[in-house]
């Protein structure tokens, strides 16, 4: 690439080589997570994929370079101090030329990833349509990188603090395929399923991936979403949440909060009404999807 990037020399051989390779987001370690509860999911992550047969690489920027496959220094880093930007595509071109430390998104963590060739992706949930868009404007740009690159992105959904219905919706129009594994249904982040369909429900990794290689082939160059639910012990009830959401969405209101500061006040809030029960289900999803995508990774590559 060129002197603004710096890969670990593992995912490069793993790149060369045609291994299978998941790529991780940063942002759920600086601003999604609390400390230490974030350095145990990015490292834990790393080690879901890596158990499951595939290389991990977590993506971010440290003074302003683009590492992929961040070491644990560099995860400290973005854990720990509160100076680190959330960086999606309109902002990363800053924190680049300012030499600043930053997380990348799932949208900029993607485009990154394709630019190495990395297909594979794991996060919790995907950003998506705010409730009360059609005032805001406020849309994740998530959405749109996903149908700017083809990535294949194991997730739970879109987080269950947006309007997942203009979510499902939006995905459609942006020509996203919504695959289940083991659901007919869009799962809810936090719950396990909303009543928005998917376009086809996989129940194993082998039929996944060979539809996966199938799009390889008929050139689809956007993303597929395959959503995997929130283990079932950690699984909250919609109700509950959408209690918690409206409580954290009046103060959100109350302090004036919006932009990209917006997703991370809400999960912090809803942390606190939901005594970390929420924050209890976050960590568990994240590593378990991470664990799939390492899977499905794996058998694709094989
Ligand atoms: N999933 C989580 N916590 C997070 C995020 C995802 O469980 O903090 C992050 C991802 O990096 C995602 C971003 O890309 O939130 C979306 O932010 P926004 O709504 O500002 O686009
Ligand atoms: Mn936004």
């Amino acid at each position: 690439m060129n002197d603004l990037y710096e890969i670990n020399r593992d995912i490069q051989k793993a790149i060369d080589l045609k291994k299978p390779i998941v790529a991780l987001e940063s942002t759920l370690i600086s601003h999604g997570l609390p400390y230490p509860d974030n350095i145990k999911v990015a490292k834990e992550s790393i080690t879901a994929v890596k158990d499951s047969g595939a290389v991990a690489a977590t993506i971010g920027l440290i003074n302003g370079k683009i590492k992929v496959g961040l070491n644990e220094e560099d995860i400290n880093i973005l854990a720990k101090d509160i100076n680190v930007q959330k960086v999606s595509n309109h902002n990363i071109n800053l924190s680049i030329y300012k030499k600043e430390n930053a997380a990348t998104t799932v949208a900029s963590t993607i485009t990154i990833a394709s630019k190495f060739g990395i297909k594979f992706f794991a996060t919790g949930g995907i950003g998506g349509v705010h409730l009360n868009a059609e005032n805001t404007y406020d849309v994740s740009a998530d959405l749109y990188a996903l149908s700017e690159n083809h990535n294949y992105i194991i997730c739970s959904g879109a987080k269950s603090i947006l309007d997942l219905n203009k979510t499902h919706e939006l995905l459609e129009t942006l020509g996203i395929t919504r695959i289940g594994y083991k659901t007919n249904f869009m799962p809810g982040f936090w719950y396990a399923k909303t009543t928005n369909l998917v376009d086809n429900n996989f129940d194993n990794i082998s039929d996944i991936s060979n539809y996966l290689k199938l799009n390889s082939k008929i050139n689809n160059n956007k993303s597929i979403l395959i959503f995997n639910k929130v283990p079932k012990e950690n699984e909250i009830s919609k109700d509950k949440i959408n209690k918690w959401i409206n409580k954290a969405l009046i103060k959100a209101e109350k302090n004036k909060i919006s932009g990209k500061e917006l997703t991370p006040f809400l999960i912090k809030e809803i942390n606190k009404f939901s005594e970390n029960q929420t924050l209890d289900a976050n960590v568990a999803l994240i590593i378990n999807n991470a664990n799939l995508a390492g899977k499905i990774a794996k058998e694709f590559y094989s």
